[in-house]
Formats: C-alpha cells, sequence, structure tokens
C-alpha cells in the first residue's frame, strides 16, 4: 500500500473524523488496524505525523460499508484511535461520528438521493446498539451541510442530521441493580448503546461544574474513578476493562441552566468537553428511571443533559421496570460536515517500529 488511500474528513458532531469505505482498506482487521495507526499518526501523544488531532475525540475513523441486512442500507464500524498508544479500538460505537455516515453513504453512492431529505439506515456493528435511522438534508440531489442548527460543543451552525434509534430487547442496567457500590462509591452502570458508570458529583466531594482541565489535573480523583471504573467494567460483563475505552464515568450534579442535568463526562481517562451522543443517551435513561443516583423529577420524554459547553437535548421513551427498564425509542439531532476529500499517504514501516 504505497499509494494514497481514499479518505474523506468529516467533522460528526462535536468530534472529527476519517471515513473510509471498507473496500479502501485492508481486509485483515490487524493490518487495517496497523495502517489505520499511521494514518492518524499514533502511537505519538500529538499525532504530529498524521490525520488525528492528539485527543481522542479528534482521533477517530469510520469504515462504511454496503450492509448484507435487509434493514440497512449501510454498516459503520466505529474504530477509537488511541493517541500515545498503538491502540485501536473497536469495543465502543460513537455516535457523534455516526453523524458523518449517512453524508459519507450519499457522497460516496452507496445510497441514493430520494428528494430533499434522504433517510439512511445504518447497521452500527459495534457493541451495543444495533439499528440508527439518519435523516440527511438533500436537496438539488446534493447533501447539504450548511445550516442553521446550532449544535452545542461545536462552535458553527450546520444542517440538521436526525438519528433516531430503536430500543433494543435487553434492560438497560446491565449490573441488575439500579444502585451499586464499586470502591465505596454509590453508582449506576447503564448502557443504552454506551455503557456509562454515572457518579454524584457530591460522593466525590465535586461541585460539578468543574473545568474539564480542572479534573483532568486532579490525580487523585483520577484514581478513584479508574478503580470504580474497573470493578464497574466487570460487573457491567465487560471484562478486564484496564485497555478499553468503555465504560465512560459520568459524573452529575443539579441542573445550572435550565435543563435536566448537570455531566461531567470521562471518556474514561480525559473529560469530554461536551459529551457523547450514545453517552447522553445511557445517561437520560437513568436520570428517567427512579431509584438511580441519576433519578431527576419529571417523566418527560425529552431530558437536557448539560456538559461544559452546552445543552444536548435527548429525546427518550423507556418502558419503565427498575432494573428491568427498556428503551423503546431515543432520539437526537446533530449536525456532520466535510472537511476533505482525497488521499491520504500513512507512514511507512509498522505502527509500533
Ligand atoms: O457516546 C466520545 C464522542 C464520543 C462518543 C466518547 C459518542 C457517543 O463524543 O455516542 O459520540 O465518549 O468517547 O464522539
Amino acid at each position: 500500500m504505497s499509494d494514497g488511500i481514499r479518505c474523506m474528513q468529516l467533522r460528526g458532531g462535536s468530534s472529527k473524523g476519517a471515513y473510509f469505505l471498507a473496500e479502501d482498506l485492508p481486509a485483515d482487521p490487524a493490518e487495517r488496524n496497523d495502517l489505520l495507526l499511521r494514518i492518524l499518526g499514533s502511537p505519538d501523544d500529538r499525532q504530529i505525523d498524521g490525520l488525528g488531532g492528539g485527543h481522542p475525540l479528534t482521533s477517530k475513523v469510520a469504515v462504511v460499508s454496503p450492509s448484507a441486512d435487509a434493514h440497512a442500507d449501510v454498516d459503520y464500524l466505529f474504530l477509537q484511535i488511541v493517541p500515545g498508544r498503538a491502540v485501536v479500538t473497536d469495543a465502543q460505537t460513537c455516535g457523534n461520528l455516526l453523524a458523518g455516515v449517512g453524508p459519507f453513504a450519499i457522497e460516496r453512492g452507496l445510497v441514493p438521493v430520494t428528494g430533499d431529505t434522504t433517510t439512511v439506515r445504518i447497521r452500527i456493528v459495534n457493541p451495543s446498539v444495533s439499528l440508527v435511522e439518519a435523516r440527511v438534508r438533500t436537496p438539488g440531489s446534493r447533501v447539504r451541510y450548511d445550516g442553521d442548527t446550532v449544535m452545542a460543543g461545536t462552535p458553527f451552525p450546520a444542517a440538521p442530521i436526525d438519528l433516531t434509534f430503536p430500543g433494543g430487547a435487553a434492560p438497560v442496567f446491565p449490573t441488575g441493580a439500579l444502585v451499586d457500590e464499586f470502591a465505596g462509591v454509590a453508582v449506576t452502570c447503564v448502557d443504552a448503546g454506551m455503557p456509562v458508570v454515572v457518579l454524584c458529583a457530591a460522593d466525590l466531594g465535586l461541585d460539578g461544574t468543574e473545568d474539564p482541565a480542572d479534573l483532568e489535573s486532579r490525580s487523585e480523583l483520577r484514581g478513584k474513578l479508574e478503580q470504580v471504573r474497573l470493578v464497574a467494567g466487570a460487573a457491567m460483563g465487560l471484562g478486564d476493562v484496564a485497555d478499553m475505552t468503555v465504560p465512560k464515568l459520568s459524573i452529575v450534579s443539579a441542573p445550572r441552566n435550565g435543563g435536566t442535568v448537570t455531566t461531567r463526562t470521562f471518556i474514561p481517562h480525559r473529560v469530554h468537553t461536551a459529551i457523547g451522543v450514545l453517552g447522553a443517551v445511557s445517561v437520560a435513561a437513568a436520570v428517567r428511571t427512579p431509584g438511580t443516583v441519576a433519578r431527576a423529577g419529571s417523566d418527560d420524554s425529552l431530558v437536557r443533559v448539560e456538559h461544559p459547553t452546552g445543552t444536548f437535548d435527548v429525546g427518550i421513551e423507556l418502558d419503565p421496570g427498575g432494573a428491568a427498564t427498556r428503551v423503546l425509542r431515543s432520539s437526537v439531532v446533530r449536525t456532520a460536515r466535510k472537511i476533505s476529500d482525497g488521499l491520504v499517504w500513512p507512514r511507512s514501516g509498522k505502527a509500533t517500529g
């Protein structure tokens, strides 16, 4: 592979990633991962020799292919390329990069435009949600990126992309309890598309509105959270999560700006400047279930999740049942924008060599 490789860069929601057709990458996962490490610039922590931006939110890959599933148009495989390490993980999906999958599939000719709005049915290959419908604005037979939708976590308005997730058969509380105590801290473990451990700010001696950089600088707090995460990950059925990017840790407190809840989210070692899409859906499921550490008041299907750079609105309908609660449907609005389309040249050799 000494030639350039076809690649499109898009901002998807409040993240940024490199999008590939599966046919443009090696079929063998080990070979593919090594190539992607070199394209993104890991294991250098600044990723100075690649496309990555030196932060988990800007070191992401989407691999898209036609789907064999009759209910989907395309398959979407998300890969987190870890900055600073030679690690590529498919243990989680990414609802932010998901926002760019519909536009990318249309641009690459995998899905025909069907009018002013084109619905792209996406099968998510990673755990733990499967089918998604993305409604992409396509006036004049082209993907429209410009628009007036303002999305917190992103400084410029763009065209809306509506994402609808059907519910799953599995309950959203994978430990079978609404509250567990791990490493002396009361938590709620929830997975409505993203495994998240929810903790109360007050239980950690926090106010809940701290800056991401402030939280990242507290080594004692980080040590405690990692202790909780390792035990919680095993209890959630994820096995040994030491080298995994899940579960995330969302610290909740009372809303400050008219929303439903305030969050600060470790993903899991850096602090998110906003909150992940499916991470927010998982928090919303906990917020609307009586008995969790995050329970907030009403049963309104709109949950307004405050985060460091604004508020993220999640629509969520639950089939209530305590620890057996299921999600019937959830929805969010995101935006995406094509940044570049062309060829990328990976660093030669082996990623770790
Ligand atoms: O939770 C970051 C992001 C994400 C993931 C992370 C995401 C999601 O904001 O669906 O989008 O939690 O690692 O891109």
